[in-house]
C-alpha cells in the first residue's frame, strides 16, 4: 500500500493553487507514487479566505491559525506558499515540530533568515526543499544530463535571462512584491533567484558578482480590496500611491567557482516578455540553448558533429528524457507550468520516501540567497562582491 501523508498548506493564493493541483495530480502521473499527498488542512489569513481555499483546492479542513496547525501530530508535511515575510517563522516552527517542509522561493527575505531556516531544518533532521520549479522542466534536466555526461565539455560561459512584463505598467498596484519589508527585494529575489538556481544546477556555485540594479517605477497605487493582483492596472486618478522600495531590474556579471564566467538579467518591466527564461551555455565541446516559452524543446550543438551537419538541433522532450516515464507518452504533447510543479511534488515526496535530501534544499536556497545578497550589495557599491 502506498503511504498517505497529510499536508498542511499555508497560503491559498497563486502558489497555493499550483501546489494543491500538484498534490492532486502527482500520483496520477507518477505511479507507483512515492507517497500519496493528502490535502488535510489549508491555512489562510482569515477564516473566510481559508474556507474558500478549502473548497476550491480540495482540503479536508480550513484554519487561520498556522501555529496550531504546524504542531498537529497528524500533519506530516508543511507547505509554505505565503509571501516571503513569514517563510522563516513558519519554517522554523515546522522544523521544530519535526515536519518535512517544502517552501516557496525565494527561501527568505535575507541571508540571516535563510541561514536560521537552514540551521533549524538540519537540526530537526527533516526533509526540506525550496520550490525553484524550473529545474523540473524536462528539457532543463536533459541539459543537466548532457553536461554531467561531459557532452558539452568544460563549461566556459553561462547566459541567463528572466524577463517578464507584469510590472511594466506604472499604474499596476503596489503588490507585496514591491515592498521590501514583505518581499526582501524585487526582481532580484523574485525572479533572478530562479536563474541563479538554474546556474547553480547546471554550472556550479557562483563565487563573485558585479551588478546594476534599477527601480523604474518609484510609487504605485495602493492595492484595492487587499487583493494581490499581479500587473492588473488600476485607474490611477484619485488612488493614493505609496513608495516602491525594491529593484525592478538587475543586470549582473558572474564568476563561477569553477572558472566559468557568465551574465544574468532579470526584470519584470520588459513589455512583451511574459515568462522569458532563457539559458545559453557554451562548453569546450558544444552548446545548449533553452527558452522556457518553448519549454518542450532543448537546443543542443555538438562540436564533434561532421562539419557539414554542424549546428543546433532541436530535441522535443518526451518519454526518453528525464521525468518522461511519468509525463505524457509522446514528445510534442507538451507540458506547462503545472507539470513542473507536479514533477517538483514527485521529487519532494521521493526524497521523503528515500530519506535523502532533494535539491534544491534549504542549503541550496541559502546559497542562492547569498548570491542575491551579493547582487544587491554590488548594486549599491558598483564593485565586484564576493558571495558569502
Ligand atoms: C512573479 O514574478 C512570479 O509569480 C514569480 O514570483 C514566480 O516565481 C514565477 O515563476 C512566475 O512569476
Amino acid at each position: 500500500m502506498t503511504k498517505v501523508m497529510n499536508v498542511a498548506m499555508i497560503g491559498g493564493g497563486f502558489m497555493g493553487k499550483a501546489h494543491a493541483m500538484a498534490y492532486a495530480s502527482m500520483p496520477m502521473f507518477f505511479w507507483p507514487a512515492p507517497a500519496i499527498p493528502h490535502r488535510k488542512v489549508v491555512v489562510d489569513i482569515t477564516d473566510g479566505a481559508a474556507e474558500d481555499a478549502r473548497q476550491r483546492f480540495g482540503f479536508d479542513e480550513a484554519s487561520s491559525d498556522w501555529r496550531s496547525v504546524v504542531n498537529r501530530p497528524d500533519i506530516d508535511v508543511v507547505d509554505i506558499c505565503t509571501p516571503n515575510n513569514v517563510h522563516a517563522e513558519i519554517a522554523i516552527a515546522a522544523a521544530k515540530a519535526g515536519k518535512h517542509i517544502i517552501c516557496e522561493k525565494p527561501l527568505a527575505r535575507t541571508v540571516d533568515e535563510a541561514r536560521a531556516m537552514t540551521e533549524a531544518a538540519k537540526a530537526a533532521g527533516i526533509i526540506h526543499m525550496v520550490a525553484f520549479n524550473y529545474r523540473r522542466t524536462p528539457a532543463v534536466a536533459l541539459a543537466k544530463k548532457f553536461i554531467d555526461e561531459g557532452r558539452i565539455g568544460k563549461i566556459l560561459n553561462f547566459r541567463g535571462t528572466y524577463l517578464q512584463d507584469w510590472s511594466a505598467d506604472e499604474n499596476g498596484p503596489l503588490s507585496w512584491r514591491f515592498q521590501k519589508k514583505i518581499a526582501g527585494s524585487g526582481a532580484v529575489g523574485d525572479i533572478a533567484t530562479h536563474v541563479v538556481d538554474l546556474a547553480h544546477y547546471l554550472v556550479g556555485p557562483i563565487a563573485e558578482v558585479i551588478a546594476m540594479t534599477k527601480t523604474y517605477v518609484t510609487t504605485r497605487p495602493l492595492q484595492q480590496g487587499g487583493v494581490d493582483k499581479l500587473g492588473a492596472s488600476v485607474k490611477s486618478a484619485g488612488v493614493e500611491r505609496a513608495p516602491v522600495d525594491v529593484d525592478d531590474e538587475v543586470i549582473s556579471m558572474l564568476r563561477f567557482g569553477n572558472g566559468a564566467i557568465g551574465s544574468l538579467e532579470a526584470t519584470r518591466n520588459a513589455w512583451g516578455r511574459n515568462n522569458f527564461i532563457t539559458l545559453e551555455i557554451h562548453g569546450t565541446k558544444g552548446s545548449i540553448h533553452f527558452n522556457y516559452e518553448r519549454r518542450d524543446e532543448l537546443q543542443v550543438m555538438f562540436a564533434d558533429d561532421p562539419a557539414d551537419a554542424r549546428g543546433f538541433r532541436t530535441i522535443y522532450t518526451g518519454p526518453a528524457h528525464p521525468y518522461g516515464g511519468g509525463l505524457w507518452p509522446i514528445p510534442g504533447l507538451g507540458i506547462g507550468y503545472s507539470e513542473t510543479k507536479i514533477v517538483e511534488c514527485f521529487d519532494f515526496f521521493s526524497a521523503i520516501a528515500s530519506g535523502k535530501q532533494p535539491s534544491p534544499n534549504f542549503e541550496d536556497g541559502l546559497l542562492t540567497e547569498l548570491v542575491a545578497d551579493a547582487m544587491l550589495r554590488s548594486g549599491e557599491t558598483g564593485k565586484w562582491e564576493t558571495v558569502g
